[in-house]
């Protein structure tokens, strides 16, 4: 009887040391943090995992701006100077192009690449 409820006690263990895993498999989310000010992005070139990705948007900037990520539709819509925004997406691995859509940004060398590997 004794030997049962100490088996049953390890079991209850071992779910929670799983349970701790997977806590700490979330905390392990591909986190960015990402600059936008006159006229580009900083990093350029953006780094990630694939899966959900978790782009921490400063506009360190004077005017405002936006995060577009145009192949696959994500959009964090303007970002105030001075503001930060986090903006949450699920990325297959590839290579994606990076813009600031408000008119002239791009042409102004607003550009980036998101490379998810
Ligand atoms: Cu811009």
């Amino acid at each position: 009887m004794k030997l049962w409820v100490r088996l049953v006690a390890a079991g209850a263990l071992v779910s929670l040391f799983v349970a701790a895993l997977t806590l700490s498999g979330v905390a392990a989310t591909n986190n960015v943090v990402v600059k936008m000010l006159e006229f580009k992005f900083d990093p350029k070139e953006i780094a990630v995992k694939p899966g959900k990705v978790v782009f921490d948007l400063r506009n360190t900037g004077v005017v405002e701006h936006n995060f577009v990520i145009p192949k696959v539709k994500v959009n964090s819509g303007l970002v105030k100077p001075g503001q930060t925004k986090k903006l949450e997406a699920t990325l297959p691995a590839g290579r994606y192009e990076l813009v600031c859509d408000v008119p002239g940004h791009k042409e102004a060398g607003m550009v980036g690449t998101v490379v998810v590997k």
